[in-house]
């Protein structure tokens, strides 16, 4: 079974020098690069040398015990938290890493949450064991104390099998707990695995990547199609790139997405390389070109829904040109940073005559603008102009949706409540299908899912909101593709509009 996997970390924990020690010992590399000497095999970007930190999520694909996996090293700096965030949809299983000097920091807690919120089966590496001043106990109770008591090194079975009924009994009997039963506490992620080690000393490396391949055999195989979009690039590319992770089934050459758009390219890419193939299947990790409307967090046959940004900037800046260049000749090519990063928001305000777009933060600012420099040659700078807020609706209330001008036909009942702070948006059916059929009721949750709802009282970004499908009615002869669609988004600003919508504000924890 092909796997793939994200190692992921607050910044300099040594995700690169991880990736290359496992590059390495796959015999997938010569020998083990540095980052402080710009010769890794993942960051080569400019930027990324320069800096010596990562930017953009890159794939690295190599064979380990006739496994084929996909290694995803991404960025620990939390200005490019979303890139990371983006790149944990696309993850069969991650490493987070741990410096073994610094323990968890408050950016290894919010990984460690996306990772929870993902549902992905998670190994702990702690690395730097080879500096003086790591402490095995110290990061052990750390972890314990402040991620989870479930992180357990991975040679201490008595401690896993403490926490599942089955595994207890299999640690009596046998005094130790078998691979499979190990695998299938990790699968569940009700143990997190420590190892312990050091990525430049490539200690410890090898146990880690037994223990990935033992993981790996156990993915099962899904016969139907699922993909996952996680990431567009086309600034600075030679083609508009759809990054994919196939989930189920295959893909080929020349064959049209569900989405309607035809692939005309398939590429795997492995560090700075690519190598054209005619199919992917699942375990992939593709570049599809082609497709000119897909967006990170959609969905593919199987996988149909769309997966939104849990972390996401909270203030807007302004942008303006050093170069007298005109803001509205510029923002059609700015347009292409949003696809790469829709929490950027890049946005025209006719009124003031302006782009707008958000930032997380200062290094991510001036890598934009060396990025806007080098890759469209417009000399810019950002001013901050304001916070960035959400609403949610005010109260629970039924919005009802009417799209019947003649010859079409939909209806549309939708139940909306507001959730708890930071449980995003929700989506369930609660009607029989005697009542709506099964493909009306996908197509109006496709329809709640496929855009940035937005609230009544200020416009901006709709969250926390459970939207619940209880009615609505079809007509055998006039019912087309788009009347759903309207349907959906008439019920949806008629109900917000009964109810009201409350703003939120963001806050930060330090
Ligand atoms: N002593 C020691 N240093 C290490 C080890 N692994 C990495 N480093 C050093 O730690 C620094 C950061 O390493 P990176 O691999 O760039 O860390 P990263 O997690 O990829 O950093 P970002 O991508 O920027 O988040 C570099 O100077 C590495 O040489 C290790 O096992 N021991
Ligand atoms: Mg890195």
């Amino acid at each position: 079974m092909k796997s793939v996997w994200g190692i992921m970390a607050h910044v300099d924990a040594g995700k690169t020098t991880l990736s290359e020690a496992i590059l390495y010992n796959a015999g997938q590399i010569a020998a083990i690069g540095r980052v402080d000497h710009g010769d890794t095999f993942l960051d080569t970007d400019s930027q990324e040398k320069d800096r010596g930190i990562t930017i953009f999520s890159k794939p690295a694909v190599f064979q380990y015990n006739n496994l084929s996996m996909t290694l995803l090293d991404t960025p620990g700096h939390v200005d490019f938290a979303t890139e990371a965030e983006r790149a944990v949809w696309a993850l069969d299983f991650a490493i987070l890493l741990i410096s073994g000097t610094d323990g968890v920091q408050s950016h290894t807690k919010t990984i460690f949450k996306l990772l929870e919120k993902n549902n992905i089966p998670t190994v702990i590496f702690v690395n730097k064991m080879d500096m003086d001043s790591a402490s095995v106990d110290l990061v052990l109770d750390g972890l314990n104390q402040q991620l989870s008591d479930r992180c357990i090194d991975f040679y201490d079975d008595e401690s896993m099998a403490a926490e599942d009924e089955k595994a207890l009994d299999e640690f009596l009997e046998n005094e130790n707990l078998s691979n499979d039963t190990i695998k299938r506490l990790v699968f569940e992620r009700k143990v997190f695995p420590v190892f312990f080690g050091s990525a430049i000393k490539n200690e410890g490396v090898v146990e880690l990547m037994n223990f990935m391949a033992v993981l790996s055999s156990g993915l099962k195989e899904e016969k139907e199609f699922g993909g996952r979009i996680y990431k567009i690039e086309s600034l600075g590319r030679d083609a508009r790139l759809t990054f994919t992770k196939i989930t189920g089934g295959k893909v080929k050459v020349k064959d049209v997405l569900p989405t309607g758009e035809k692939i005309n390219e398939l590429r795997v890419y492995s560090g700075m390389k690519y190598t054209q193939v005619d199919e992917a299947s699942q375990g992939d990790v593709v570049a599809i070109v082609g497709p000119k409307e897909t967006f990170a967090g959609q969905g593919l046959g199987t996988e149909n829904n769309r997966i939104e940004l849990s972390l996401r900037p909270v203030l807007q800046y302004k942008l303006s040109f050093k170069d007298g260049t005109i803001p509205k000749l510029a923002y059609p090519k700015l347009l292409a940073l949003n696809e790469e990063d829709p929490s950027l928001n890049v946005n025209w305000d006719s009124h003031k005559e302006e782009v707008s777009l958000n930032l997380m933060g200062e290094v991510q600012t001036e890598i934009l603008i060396n990025r806007i420099k080098r890759e469209l040659n417009y000399e810019v700078e950002f001013e901050e102009s304001g916070v960035l807020y959400k609403e949610t609706v005010a109260k629970p209330v039924e919005g009802v949706g009417h799209f019947e001008p003649l010859r079409h036909y939909a209806e549309v009942h939708i139940l909306m409540e507001p959730l708890k702070e930071g449980e995003g948006i929700v989506v369930e059916t609660d009607v029989s299908t005697d009542d709506l059929s099964l493909n009306w009721q996908r197509l109006i949750e496709t329809h709640i899912l496929e855009k940035e709802h937005v609230g009544v009282e200020i416009g901006a970004p709709l969250t926390d909101i459970k939207f619940t499908i209880i009615g609505g009615r079809a007509h055998i002869k006039h019912t087309e593709g788009g009347d759903f669609r309207e349907a959906t988004y008439r019920a949806i600003r008629q109900g917000l509009m009964e109810a009201g919508t409350t703003i939120l504000e963001p806050y930060l924890h330090f």
